[in-house]
Parts: C-alpha cells; structure tokens; sequence
C-alpha cells in the first residue's frame, strides 16, 4: 500500500481538484493508496474540504492540529498515521503532479530508500528560484549529499527510513540527508513542476536565513548528533590546553626572572598575557563541560515525544475530536 501524505495550510481551493488528480492516478495504474491530509491551523476553511473529501472518499483521513505547527510537524503525523509500506509527500498546491507517484514507485522498486523530487524547470518567481539555488548548493557542500533540489516537497520513501529518521522544527527538507546519513540509499527524480493556481505561497525571505541554521544543524546532527563533545571537546580542549601553557610560561618568567633588575612585579605589560591565558582556560572548561552536558541530552533523550497536537481526525470520511473516539480495540493500533 503507498500512503499519500499532504501537509495543508490554507489551500482550500486546491485540495478538491488535487484529490481528483490522485484518484485518477490511482485507478488508471491501480495502486492500493491512503490520502492522510495533515491541517495544520488552516484560517480559510481547508478542515471543511479536507470534511468534504474524506465523507466521499474512504481513503481519505484528515488530521487537524489545534494550531499552526509547521510542516515538519504535519507531516511527522502524518508518518505516524501512515500504513503503507511506500510514503509519498506532496503539497497541497497543486505544483506537485500526482501523475509523477507511478514514477517515483518505479524508483523506489530499483532498490532506493529514499527518491526526492527535482523541479528541474520551476515555475515560481526569480525571487523564490535564486536563493534555492544558493541554498542547494550550500547544502551540497557542507553534508556531501548531492541532491539538485533538496526543497522539493514531493518525495517518495520506504516505511523503515521512518523507524529511524524523526524531523522536527523545519527540518523536513533534510530528510533525504538525514536519511543518508543513517545510510539509507538514495536517488533523484526530475519531475513536472506547475505554476500556483490558487491562494498564496506561505514562504518569503526569511525561510533563507532559518534553511541556512537548520542546515548548521543538520550538519552538526549527522556529523556529531550523537557526540556533541567530538565537537565541542575539540575546541574547547585546545584553548585549555593554550591557556594551561600560557599560565605555566607566566609562573616559569615570574619564578626565574623576578630576581633580575629587569623584573617589577609593579609593570602591568605581562598583565595581557595572563588575562588572555585565564581567558582560554576558562573558554576551554566551559566548552568541555558543556560538551558532557550535550552528551548526556543525547543518552536521555526520549525520542518518542510529539512534537504536535491533534485536535480532531476524520473517522470514515466524519469529522470527530479524539476525546470522542472510542478505545481502540485492536492492540496493533493504539
Ligand atoms: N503543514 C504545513 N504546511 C505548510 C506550511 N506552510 C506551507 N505548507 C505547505 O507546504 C506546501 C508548499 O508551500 P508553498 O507556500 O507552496 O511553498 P512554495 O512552493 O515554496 O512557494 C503547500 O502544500 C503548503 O500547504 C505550514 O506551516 N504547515
Ligand atoms: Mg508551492
């Protein structure tokens, strides 16, 4: 089974139309899908189509968050809701093409865990074109994934890369690095990418500056996640040890020299020496210990926690909050 996830935020227009496009992919190649529509927050009535759809629709499931969480957020519940054994992410915008899924399948089948969409002639204004490409390109120098388009929103994934990839924050545009980084394989698919028909784009400038963070993030996650003193230890071990010989050098001049006539424990010139030794030595420790401390939030860390809340779900195509819902009865869906 492939499951179809789609983060929404505000699009109400297009959810209709692109569910439509997905029904008919999956008839003419008759593939056995789910549509989980994650709303996160949405202000403009896409709960209501996402309503519509589901109540037509069986497979169709609508998630809805209290509020506006992100779309990491909404498509890490989306995962979690998922029970194909493929997942695709598309947007909701319709500048993703449904008739591309069978493609990305086809992919998937070579053997790849991970195939991510390449917009190789985009249909979006110079202003949003230029920073990606910067963007990519930073990208592929500092984590060595060579992708052309890491912001494409449609990517097809094997189920286990879930079992050990988690996302949050924004940081869904770097799951292919993170996935290869676990050592999950890899592949690139050009696909068709359309103009927006309707509603706005949600990002602007300043996705640019939080890309380039996560990024920093990222590569400290995939290069030293699991022992942040690699890094931290590192640095703050050669100013220990900088600082540490300065003072040595400051008490051998003051233990051999003060007796000669040039020595005057009053001059204030060996003064810089010894703040910038005592500067060093305290930089080092403070690094070094927090390095201990990042370890240990790595040993601890519960990994299971949500990053998200739902406030309703659709229930075969009929909107209800989860207090609602009865106890589950099938243990292997708690
Ligand atoms: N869940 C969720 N989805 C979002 C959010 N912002 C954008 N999206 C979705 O991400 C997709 C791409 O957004 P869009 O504004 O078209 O970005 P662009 O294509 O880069 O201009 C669309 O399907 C949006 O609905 C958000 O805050 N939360
Ligand atoms: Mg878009």
């Amino acid at each position: 089974m492939l499951s179809i996830i789609v983060p929404v935020f505000n699009e109400k227009d297009s959810l209709e139309p692109l569910h439509e496009e997905i029904d008919q992919v999956a008839a003419a190649h008759r593939l056995e899908i789910e549509v989980i529509l994650v709303d996160d927050g949405s202000t403009d009535g896409s709960w209501d189509a996402i309503g519509r759809i589901a109540a037509k629709d069986p497979r169709v499931r609508g998630l809805r968050f209290r509020r506006n969480f992100g779309k990491a957020a909404a498509l890490t519940a989306g995962f979690d809701e998922a029970v194909g054994e493929f997942i695709i992410t598309m947007d909701a915008d319709l500048q993703d093409d449904p008739h591309e899924i069978p493609r990305f399948l086809a992919e998937i089948d070579r053997g790849l865990d991970v195939v991510s969409g390449w917009k190789k002639v985009r249909h979006d204004p110079w202003t949003k074109v230029l920073p990606s490409r910067v963007f990519n390109w930073m990208v592929r120098a500092m984590t060595g994934v060579f992708l052309h388009d890491h912001n494409c929103g449609m990517k097809c994934y094997r189920r286990e890369v879930f079992d050990e990839v988690r996302i949050y924050g924004e940081l869904h545009r770097f799951l292919p690095v993170l996935a290869a980084a676990r050592g999950f394989r890899l592949g690139e698919l050009a696909v068709q990418h359309r103009p927006r028909r309707f509603g706005r784009s949600k990002y602007g400038g300043a996705r640019f500056v939080k890309g380039f963070l996560d990024l920093l993030t990222v590569r400290f996650l995939t290069g030293f996640g699991q022992r942040p003193q690699h890094l931290l230890g590192t640095v703050g071990l050669g100013a220990f040890l900088l600082g540490g010989a300065g003072v040595v050098c400051l008490i051998g001049y003051w233990a051999f020299a003060h007796s000669t006539p040039e020595w005057d424990s009053r001059r204030l010139d060996q003064l810089p020496a010894l703040l910038y030794s005592l500067g060093l030595l305290l930089f080092g420790g403070q690094l070094l210990s927090l390095g201990v401390l990042g370890e240990l939030i790595v040993a601890y860390h519960d990994r299971a926690f949500r990053k998200y809340s739902i406030s309703e779900r659709t229930e075969a195509g009929v909107p209800v909050a989860p207090a609602a819902r009865a106890l589950p009865t099938d243990p292997s869906r708690p």
